[in-house]
C-alpha cells in the first residue's frame, strides 16, 4: 500500500443511525445483531497506518441519533467525514451531512460502502451533501484521495471514486482490486467505542461473549438473484491462514474475545484453507469458539469434523427456501436435497446449523411457503432468521423490478425486515401473517425449546433478551387487535 505521511489531518468515520426495525416490530431489537461496521474498522486501520488521526462512531450501537451524531462531529471539527452506506442509511447519512455542511464547510464528506458500489451516480445525483464517493473496496482509495485533498490536488488522477467538480459529477477509472488481503493493516478494534461489551450477536447465535466478527476473504462467484456483491466482486480472495488464525489469537490476547463469527460470504470456499486453519487452531490449542457461513454445495463431512475439532459452533446456511422451483427463480444453484444434505451433516458431527431464510421472492405462492414450513419442521437446524424479500440496489433482481412497484424512495425501509414489494397474489398485510406463521413452525418445535432452553440456562444473557422480546411481542400483537389490525404487526409509515 502506498504510504503517505500526512499533515496529522483527522478523519472521522461513521455508521449512521438508520432503521434496523421495521414499525411495528419495535421488540425486535431486543434479539437483533448489534456488529460493528468490519469496513469502517479496515479502513480506519490503513488512515491511520498512512499517519491520519482516526476515530469511529457507531451510531446503533452507542444509541446516538443523527443529531446527537452531527453534534458529536461539529464539536470534533475533522477535516473529513468517511460515512458508511448501506442503502437502509442513505437519508440519515445525507441528514447528518447536511447539518454537519452547515457549521463545518470545509469537511469534505466522503462516502463508501455496499450502497454505493452499486447506486454511486444515484445516490451523487440525488445527494449534493456529499463530495466524494469511494466505489468498491476502500483502504488503498481512501489513502490517495486523502492525499490528494490535503494538498488540494485536482481528483481526476485518484482511481475508484465519484467526486463534484464546476457543478458536474466526475467519475474516475475503477481502482484495481486488493490482491493480497494479508498486506492490509488489521482492523483497528481498538478504535471502536466501548468493544467488546456494547457488540453482541442476534440471541442463541453465540454460546458466550465477548464476541468479536472477522472477515477472511472477499468476493464471490456466484450470481443469486437477490444479492448484492457489487463491493467485492466475483473474484475470491482470501487471508492466508496464518494471518487469521493470528488475528484471532491477537482479539483472545487483547480483548478477551471469546467467540468469533466470520462474516466472509464463502468461508468454506477453499478446502485447503480451511483445514490449514483448523490445523493452527488445533495444534496451537486456541481455545476459542467460532462460526461462519457457507454455502451447502461446500460442506464435506471431512472437512466438517476437523472444523468441529477446531471449535467450530455454528455454520449459517443460506437455505431461502424449501421449494426447489423458487430456488431456481433465484439462481441460487441449490436444491433442497442439498440444503438437507448439508445440515443433517452439520448435525452429525455435532456442529449447529442456522438456517437462513427469505420471504417474499418473485414466485412466492401460497404452496411454496407451505413447503418452506414443513422444511423448517424437519430440519434438524438449531436456529434461523427469516427475512422479507428486499430488491437491494445492486442485486440482479432489482434491475428486474425496476419500474414496477419500487421506488428508490423505500430505500430507507431496505432492511429486511419490510416488504417493499409483494409477489403476485398476496397483499403485504398477508404476507406479513404469513411471515409470523413460518416462525412458529420453528419456535414451537420441542427441539427448538430444549435447545433454547439448555443455552439460556447455560447463558442467562440469552434468557434476559428473549424476555424482553416475547413481552414486547405480546404487547404488540396485544395493540394490533385492539387497534382492528388483526394481528397484523407491521405498520406502513
Ligand atoms: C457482516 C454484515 C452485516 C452485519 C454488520 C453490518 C456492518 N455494519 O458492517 C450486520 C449483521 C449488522 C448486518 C446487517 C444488515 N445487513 Co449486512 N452484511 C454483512 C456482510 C455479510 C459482511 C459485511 C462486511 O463486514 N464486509 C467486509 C468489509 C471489509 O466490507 P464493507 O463493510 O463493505 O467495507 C468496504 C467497502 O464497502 C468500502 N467502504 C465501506 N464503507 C465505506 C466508507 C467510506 C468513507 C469509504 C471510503 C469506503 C467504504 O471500503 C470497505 C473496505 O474495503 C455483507 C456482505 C458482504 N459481502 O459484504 C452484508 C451486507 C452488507 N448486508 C446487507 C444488508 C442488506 C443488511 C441489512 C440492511 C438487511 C439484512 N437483512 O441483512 C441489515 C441491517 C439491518 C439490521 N437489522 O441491522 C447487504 C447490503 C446491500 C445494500 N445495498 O444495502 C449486504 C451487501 C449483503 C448482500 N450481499 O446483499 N450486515
Ligand atoms: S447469496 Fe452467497 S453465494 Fe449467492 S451471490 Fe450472495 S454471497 Fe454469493
Amino acid at each position: 500500500m502506498k504510504k503517505i505521511l500526512s499533515k496529522n489531518n483527522n478523519i472521522v468515520f461513521v455508521n449512521p443511525p438508520y432503521e434496523r426495525i421495521a414499525a411495528g416490530y419495535e421488540f425486535v431489537k431486543h434479539v437483533t445483531n448489534r456488529s460493528p461496521s468490519l469496513g469502517l474498522m479496515y479502513l480506519a486501520a490503513s488512515v491511520r497506518e498512512a499517519g491520519y488521526q482516526t476515530s469511529i462512531i457507531e451510531s446503533d450501537i452507542e444509541n446516538l441519533d443523527i443529531d446527537q451524531v452531527a453534534d458529536r462531529l461539529i464539536k470534533e471539527k475533522p477535516d473529513y467525514i468517511g460515512i458508511t452506506l448501506f442503502t437502509v442509511g442513505v437519508w440519515q447519512a445525507a441528514e447528518i451531512s447536511r447539518k454537519c455542511k452547515d457549521k463545518l464547510p470545509d469537511c469534505k464528506i466522503i462516502v463508501g460502502g455496499p450502497h454505493i458500489s452499486s447506486m454511486s451516480t444515484e445516490t451523487m445525483e440525488r445527494f449534493l451533501e456529499f463530495d466524494i464517493a469511494v466505489i468498491h473496496e476502500g483502504e488503498e482509495v481512501i489513502v490517495n484521495l486523502l492525499a490528494e485533498l490535503d494538498n488540494n490536488n485536482d481528483l481526476s488522477d485518484v482511481k475508484g471514486i465519484m467526486f463534484r467538480k464546476e457543478g458536474k459529477i466526475v467519475k474516475t477509472p475503477p481502482a484495481p482490486s486488493i490482491k493480497e488481503l494479508d498486506d492490509l493493516a488489521m482492523p483497528a478494534w481498538d478504535l471502536l467505542p466501548n468493544f467488546p461489551e456494547t457488540y453482541l450477536p442476534a440471541i442463541f447465535d453465540y454460546p458466550q461473549g465477548p464476541v468479536a466478527t472477522m472477515v477472511a476473504s472477499r468476493g464471490c462467484p456466484f450470481l443469486c438473484k437477490f444479492c448484492d456483491t457489487s463491493t467485492f466482486g466475483a473474484q475470491v480472495r482470501a487471508n492466508s491462514p496464518e494471518t487469521v488464525f493470528n488475528t484471532m489469537k491477537y482479539l483472545q490476547q487483547n480483548f478477551g474475545i471469546k467467540h468469533i463469527q466470520f462474516v466472509d460470504d464463502l468461508f468454506l470456499a477453499s478446502r485447503i484453507r480451511t483445514l490449514k486453519l483448523c490445523d493452527l487452531i488445533i495444534e496451537n490449542n486456541l481455545k476459542m469458539s467460532w462460526s461462519c457461513t457457507a454455502r451447502v454445495d461446500t460442506v464435506k463431512l471431512d472437512v466438517l469434523k476437523r472444523m468441529k475439532q477446531a471449535g467450530c459452533w455454528e455454520i449459517s446456511f443460506g437455505l431461502e427456501t424449501g421449494s426447489n422451483e423458487l430456488l431456481q427463480k433465484m439462481e441460487k444453484a441449490a436444491r433442497v436435497e442439498l440444503s438437507e444434505q448439508a445440515v443433517n451433516w452439520t448435525a452429525e458431527v455435532g456442529i449447529r446449523s442456522k438456517g437462513l431464510f427469505m420471504m417474499g421472492y418473485p414466485g412466492e405462492t401460497r404452496e411454496s411457503i407451505e413447503m418452506t414450513k414443513a422444511f423448517i419442521k424437519r430440519l434438524p437446524m438449531s436456529t434461523m432468521n427469516l427475512s422479507k424479500f428486499t430488491p437491494y440496489p445492486g442485486s440482479p433482481v432489482y434491475r428486474e423490478l425496476y419500474g414496477t412497484n419500487i421506488k428508490d424512495d423505500h430505500w430507507q425501509k431496505m432492511n429486511g425486515m419490510n416488504f417493499v414489494w409483494a409477489p403476485d397474489g398476496f397483499t403485504v398485510e398477508e404476507l406479513d401473517i404469513e411471515y409470523q406463521q413460518i416462525l412458529k413452525t420453528f419456535f414451537k418445535r420441542i427441539s427448538t425449546t430444549h435447545r433454547y432452553l439448555l443455552m439460556g440456562l447455560k447463558h442467562p444473557i440469552h434468557f434476559i433478551r428473549l424476555s424482553h422480546f416475547i413481552n414486547g411481542y405480546f404487547k404488540a400483537k396485544i395493540k394490533s387487535y385492539m387497534g382492528g389490525r388483526k394481528g397484523v404487526l407491521m405498520k406502513q409509515t
